[in-house]
């Protein structure tokens, strides 16, 4: 029996997607083209699209390799520039915290107290210095957060075919807004926030984060609001694309109940030599783009599933 080799399934991809040049993985095609199926046979009409923001609909790296933003990131560099003391707290913090997230020796169990304690201490320090909607939507403007290329597009295109594109970070949500507004003009009305929102007083100062917190590893039905407003307009949508690019991301679809498939698509932003992180990512998701600065193939789906009706 012929054994797939990394090689051949890196290069297989299913009939129905041209993926361009991009370097992808599919390790299992005959699962995708059948989940594509049904998905295409459902139509837009079935379809929810449900994404992680941070280095998944934003870019991780600019054309020189240079780390970009994520949204919680945008605090370390403004305060940086304007209280430096208080900057270098954010960032103390992002030293000692981040490298225990993708620390591969520790399980998921043993970092949840630590990103608790990330989240929690950061969301503090934003309170207590009350920050305004104002200066936050500054700092926005200014950050380093940058879309995928095809970004826009495909979050309009969502929209212009009334599939809805709920964001699930444990990132910021009112970031993720103002950046949005800032480049798109106004949210579309296909897109909904599962997310920690900053909570203003009359003054429009920060006075508080939302219940419950969400850090990277409670990305699942935990966390999810079934009251959510937005909840009846999925209702029936039981195809669900779903992007991420972390480990963490691949339970956001676990809320919604429905019998159809999810096709995983995962943006692996690691080292290329960690062969061991790129097998469990092909583990996890159905597509894996390597360093992928586009959102061209979820375009392609997309279209795909649009093309029939
Ligand atoms: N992340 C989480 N927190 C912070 C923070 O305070 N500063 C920075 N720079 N990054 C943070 O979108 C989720 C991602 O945001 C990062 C509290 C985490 O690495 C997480 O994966
Ligand atoms: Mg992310």
């Amino acid at each position: 029996m012929h054994r797939t080799t990394q090689e051949d399934r890196c290069r297989a991809s299913p009939d129905e997607l041209a993926f361009g040049t991009g370097k992808h993985c599919v390790s299992d095609p005959t699962t995708v083209a059948a989940k594509l199926r049904k998905m295409v046979v459902g139509g837009a009409g079935k379809t929810v699209v449900i994404s992680d923001f941070d280095y998944t609909l934003s870019r991780f790296a600019n054309g020189s390799g240079e780390r970009l933003s994520t949204t919680h990131g945008v605090f370390d560099d403004n305060v940086m520039r304007l209280k430096p003391e208080l900057g270098q707290k954010f960032v103390d913090l992002k030293n000692k915290y981040y490298p225990i997230e993708f620390c591969p020796k520790l399980t998921m169990e043993e970092k949840i107290p630590h990103m608790e304690k990330w989240w929690g201490t950061s969301h503090s320090l934003i309170v207590n210095e009350k920050f305004s909607k104002h200066t936050i939507q500054d700092f926005v403007r200014q950050s380093r957060i940058v879309f995928k290329d095809g970004a826009e597009d495909f979050i309009q295109s969502l929209d212009a075919h009334n599939i809805p594109l709920v964001i699930f970070s444990a990132g910021i949500g009112n970031i993720i807004e103002y950046f949005l507004e800032q480049k798109l003009g106004a949210i579309p009305r296909n897109t909904h926030f599962i997310s920690n929102m900053i909570l203003f007083d009359e003054d429009e100062k920060a006075c508080a984060f939302s219940e419950p917190l969400i850090h990277t590893f409670c990305k699942n039905s935990s966390v999810i609001q079934k009251e959510a407003p937005f909840f009846h307009e999925i209702n029936g949508r039981v195809n669900v694309i779903l992007l991420g690019d972390s480990m963490g991301d691949i339970h956001m679809d676990v809320g919604v109940e429905r019998d159809g498939p999810t096709l995983k698509v995962g943006y692996y932003n690691g080292s290329l030599d960690d062969t061991a992180a790129l097998q469990h990512y092909e583990e996890v998701y159905d597509i894996v783009l390597i360093h992928d600065p586009t959102l061209n193939v979820a375009q392609k789906i997309v279209d795909v599933i649009n093309s029939i009706h």
